[in-house]
């Protein structure tokens, strides 16, 4: 309880501050933030999309089918614990990032809590500190002591490079997040695993139909946890999964999420409830089959929104590798206030304004949110760049809800707010 009072006292004072963790919604962004520079006259209107643009507006496959599976779902009145819906998405999961097993659960955060738990992770963790507070706290959750590692400037996910100074003889593991999609250096973290004798876990929350060197992001390291969150670009609702192709720990994994039950009254481990329900493993099957779908429409939509914002100085596009598979799910830029005069949050406010609700994941960085920066207050001098790079950022939205005729738009609106000219 002591986290959420430190929490709900404080009433943000900017957006500059770094209290605040979820989007304060337009109206209090408008009375918040001084008004950027004028832009200069080039006789573009902006006026507010008459519906807002979500990051984060789910993707939904065929309605038709979702709802069949459903009926299916009340006539067998098979509504959880492992049902023939639970059972198909595993395998079909499996199959698709071609790993050995995939372990449905209930949502990310569970899974993540679950495998660390599997892991034997104890001690302190490695983690970056740029991402979604989840993963912190899902070791915070078990009191392992997460200790922030800064990312790097380019790929954004952690800096193999200081890893290893931050190994302790406490240190048990590391967990390396392929944030929006973009796969961590594995062969690097691998290597200093081994040589420190340490566990690797992958949030790959984001990263469901990406890979790594033609492999799929969520096979590195000893697991691997997905998102199914409605947010994600595939989602079931609410859910998530661990990916192994350890055998043992993929056993242990079901055992744990099933409260230890090896079978009829029979419990061998200790355990929680983690289990994903039917009509979550229903609604995430049916949009496993227009994942391809998906990925096509971002990628148009990311592509638009290239041209879109083609030679606004200042502003960077976070391009994904074109040699890999990507799932385009999060569209980023970068904004360098030194060039555009303009800060990332005074165009957010712009932009929100105008009812494109765009979001700034992730800030802060998680060792500026509690209880963290509570106990870590000087953690920010060993993350320079996470410090940097959170205040740059914002993801723009895309998926399903957003036509490239939104984007177009869009591209045109940070171009006037940044009073840059027409390319
Ligand atoms: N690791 C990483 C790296 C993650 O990013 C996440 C989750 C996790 C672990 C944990 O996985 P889960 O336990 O969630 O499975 C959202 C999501 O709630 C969260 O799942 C996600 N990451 C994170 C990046 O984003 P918020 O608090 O920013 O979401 P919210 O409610 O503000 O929604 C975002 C936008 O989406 C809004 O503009 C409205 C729209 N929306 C949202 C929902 C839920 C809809 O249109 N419909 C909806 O049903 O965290």
């Amino acid at each position: 309880m002591a986290g959420l009072e430190l929490t709900t006292e404080r009433s943000p004072t900017s957006l500059e501050s770094p209290e605040i963790c979820h989007d304060p919604g337009p109206q209090a962004v408008r009375q918040l933030v001084k008004p950027a520079a004028p832009a200069p006259k080039d006789h573009f209107a902006p006026a507010p999309f008459p519906e807002p643009l979500h990051v984060g507006r789910p993707n939904i496959g065929n309605r038709e089918r979702l709802l069949a599976r459903i009926n299916q779902m009340l006539d067998s009145a098979r509504l959880t614990n492992r049902g023939p819906f639970v059972k198909e998405l595993e395998a079909r999961v499996a199959d698709y990032c071609r790993v050995k097993h995939c372990i449905a659960m209930c949502n990310g955060t569970v899974a993540l809590e679950i495998a660390i738990r599997a892991l034997e992770l104890k001690g302190e963790v490695i983690l970056p500190s740029f991402t979604f507070v989840a993963t912190a706290h899902a070791l915070q959750w078990q009191e392992i002591t997460p200790v922030f590692c800064d990312i790097d400037p380019v790929s954004c996910t952690l800096d193999p490079g200081r890893i290893e100074r931050l190994v302790t003889p406490r240190t048990t593991g590391i967990i390396g997040v392929h944030v929006w999609g973009r796969t961590c250096d594995v062969d690097a973290i691998d290597h200093i695993a081994r040589k420190h004798g340490l566990k690797v876990l992958y949030d790959a929350a984001h990263a469901l139909g990406c890979t790594f060197h033609g492999r799929a992001s969520g096979s590195f390291g000893d697991a691997a946890v997905l998102s199914f969150h409605a947010t994600k670009f595939v989602n079931a609702f609410e859910g998530g999964a661990v990916l192994t192709n350890n055998d043992e720990l993929a056993e242990k994994i079901r055992l744990m999420q099933n409260f230890g039950f090896s079978g009829y009254d029979k419990v061998i481990y200790i355990g929680t409830n983690g289990k994903m329900p039917e009509v979550c493993a229903a609604m995430a099957l049916t949009n496993m089959e227009s994942i391809e779908e998906f990925v096509e429409i971002n990628r148009t939509n990311f592509d638009t929104y290239r041209e879109a914002l083609a030679g606004i100085p200042g502003v960077r596009l976070m391009e994904y590798d074109p040699r890999e598979r990507n799932n385009f799910q999060y569209v980023v830029i970068e904004v360098n206030e030194a060039i555009t005069g303009v800060s990332r949050d005074q165009l957010v406010t712009r932009l929100h304004e105008m009812n494109v609700l765009c979001r700034r994941y992730f800030f802060p960085g998680c060792h500026r949110m509690e209880p963290y920066r509570s106990y870590f207050p000087n953690a920010g001098l060993l993350l320079p760049n996470t410090e940097a790079l959170s205040t740059r950022f914002i993801s723009l939205p895309t998926g399903t809800g957003v036509t490239p005729s939104d984007i177009t738009r869009i591209g045109a609106l940070i171009r006037h707010f940044l009073g840059a000219r027409t390319a």
